[in-house]
C-alpha cells in the first residue's frame, strides 16, 4: 500500500463526491495520510489550487514519506510539471488515479492494452510540455541538452508504442466482429448490463446464470469495490421459462470517466451498441442513485447507445426504503442479493424483446405434435392441457408465428 495525500479543489465542494474519490483511492490500494482541501474562487493555471494552499501541503510533506499527492481533478501538464517540482513528490489528477486503477485490474489482452493505449496518451503531451521548459534551459539550437535527447527519445519511443497499441487493438476489433457476426448467426438475441461502477451489474450475471444450473466455471468476478470489472463477458442465459438471450456484463460507468479511456475502452464499451436491449443496473441504496443514471445516460449517449430499449433495474432494494419485488412501467424493483425480483426482470426482458407478441389460445391437433419444437422455441408458453382433443395451449406468439399457426388458434 502506498501512502498518498489527497487534495479536493472545487468551486463547489459536493460531500458524496468526496466520497466517491475515497473510494477510488482504496480501489487503488493507495493509504490516505492527509487531506487537503480548497474552495476556489478562481483556478491558478500554473498551479491550479492557490499558492498559500500549496505551501501547506509543502511543508505538510517534508520528512514524510508520500509517494504522491492525488487531486480530485485533472489538472493540465503544466500544472502537474508545476505542482511536482514545487512538492517534490509526484502529483496525479484524477484522470491518473482512474488509469491507475484500471491498470491493477487489467487482466485480459484487450483491457491491458486498451489502457496502456490511455495511459501513453496521457503521458505524451506531458513530455511534449516538458520540452519547451528545458529546451530554454539547456540551450537550444544545434546543440541540444542532453535532457532534451532523451526527451525526444521518450516521445518517438511511446509514440511508436502508441501505434503499435493501436494496430493491435485494432485486430481485436476485427476479431470481435467476426464473433458478433457468429453470434448474430445464432439468432439469439444480445442484452447489455450497463451502469455506474459497484451497481450489481456482474451479480444479476451470476445469480442468472445459477438459475441456468451447473455454469460455476462461466461466472464473472463480482467485488465491493469500484470497477471490478474491465472487459465484456457474453454468457448465454436460458430462462425456466424457456427465453434464451445473450446476456454482456462490462466495464461500469462513473463521473468524468476520462474522455481518453471511453476512447481507449472502444472495443470494449463498443459491444454495447449491439445489444437489442439494455438493463441498466442502479444502487438504488446510494444517495447518488440519480446522478449516476444521468452519468450512465451521458456515457451511453457518447457510446451511441442511447437509442436502444433500456429496462432500469433498481437493485440493492433490501438496503433502501422502496417496496420490491416490484414493476412499473419499464423499472424493476429487486435484489440481486436476495434473488428476489429475478422473474419479474424475466418476463420484462421477454416483453421487451418479443413487443408485438399476442396471448392467444391454441388446439394443436395430436398430429400436428412436431410443431410444438418450434412453439416452444419461438413461442412463450403459459400454460398447456393435453386432452382427447389435441393440445391446449395459452401462448405468446409473435407476427410470424400468428400468421403461420392461425387455423389452429381458438377465435
Ligand atoms: N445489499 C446488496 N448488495 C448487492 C446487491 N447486488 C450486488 N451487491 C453487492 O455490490 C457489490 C458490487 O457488485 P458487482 O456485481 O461487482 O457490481 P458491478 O456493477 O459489476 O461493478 P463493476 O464491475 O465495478 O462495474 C458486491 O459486493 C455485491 O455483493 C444487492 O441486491 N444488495
Ligand atoms: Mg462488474
Amino acid at each position: 500500500m502506498e501512502n498518498v495525500v489527497i487534495v479536493f479543489a472545487d468551486k463547489e465542494l459536493m460531500e458524496e463526491e468526496q466520497q466517491e474519490f475515497v473510494e477510488l483511492i482504496k480501489a487503488c490500494d493507495m493509504d490516505i495520510q492527509q487531506e487537503f482541501i480548497q474552495t476556489l474562487r478562481e483556478i491558478n493555471f500554473r498551479t491550479y489550487i492557490g499558492k498559500g494552499k500549496c505551501e501547506e501541503i509543502r511543508d505538510y510533506l517534508i520528512d514524510k514519506e508520500i509517494a504522491h499527492v492525488v487531486f480530485d481533478h485533472d489538472l493540465t501538464p503544466l500544472q502537474i510539471r508545476n505542482l511536482e517540482e514545487y512538492f517534490q513528490v509526484p502529483v496525479m489528477d484524477r484522470t491518473e488515479l482512474i488509469l491507475a486503477i484500471f491498470e491493477k485490474r487489467a487482466e485480459s489482452r484487450v483491457a491491458r492494452l486498451q489502457v496502456e493505449q490511455a495511459s501513453l496518451s496521457k503521458l505524451l503531451p506531458r513530455l511534449i510540455g516538458a520540452n519547451t521548459q528545458l529546451g530554454r534551459q539547456s540551450g537550444s539550437g544545434k546543440n541540444k541538452g542532453a535532457g532534451e535527447k532523451q526527451l525526444e527519445l521518450d516521445r518517438r519511443r511511446i509514440k511508436s508504442r502508441i501505434s503499435e497499441v493501436n494496430r493491435e487493438l485494432k485486430k481485436v476489433e476485427l476479431e470481435r466482429m467476426t464473433q458478433r457476426k457468429a453470434r448474430q448467426k445464432s439468432d439469439l438475441p444480445l442484452v447489455s448490463l450497463v451502469g455506474y461502477t459497484n451497481a450489481g451489474k456482474s451479480t444479476i450475471l451470476n445469480r442468472m446464470l445459477d438459475q441456468c444450473a451447473g455454469k460455476e466455471e462461466k461466472k464473472v468476478l463480482e467485488k465491493d469495490m469500484l470497477f471490478a470489472t474491465l472487459d465484456t463477458s457474453i454468457r448465454q442465459i436460458k430462462t425456466k421459462d424457456g427465453d434464451e438471450f445473450l446476456l454482456s456484463d462490462t466495464v461500469g460507468f462513473v463521473s468524468e470517466l476520462p474522455h481518453s479511456l471511453i476512447k481507449a475502452f472502444h472495443s470494449t464499451l463498443e459491444e454495447v451498441k449491439y445489444a437489442s436491449l439494455l438493463l441498466q443496473i442502479v444502487d438504488a441504496s446510494s444517495s447518488q442513485h440519480m446522478k449516476q443514471m444521468e452519468i450512465t445516460q451521458e456515457t451511453l449517449q457518447e457510446i451511441g447507445a442511447s437509442h436502444i430499449p433500456m429496462i432500469t433495474v433498481y437493485n440493492k432494494c433490501d438496503q433502501c426504503d422502496f417496496r420490491y419485488p416490484q414493476v412499473s412501467g419499464n423499472d424493476i424493483y429487486m435484489s440481486a442479493k436476495e434473488g428476489i425480483g429475478f422473474d419479474e426482470l424475466y418476463q420484462k426482458i421477454h416483453q421487451m424483446l418479443y413487443p408485438n407478441e399476442m396471448k392467444v389460445h391454441m388446439l394443436l391437433p395430436y398430429d400436428q405434435s412436431k410443431c410444438m419444437a418450434e412453439l416452444i422455441r419461438k413461442g412463450h408458453i403459459l400454460s398447456r392441457e393435453d386432452d382427447m382433443h389435441g393440445i391446449s395451449l395459452e401462448i405468446l406468439l409473435n407476427e410470424d408465428l400468428l400468421k403461420k399457426y392461425d387455423m389452429y388458434i381458438k377465435k
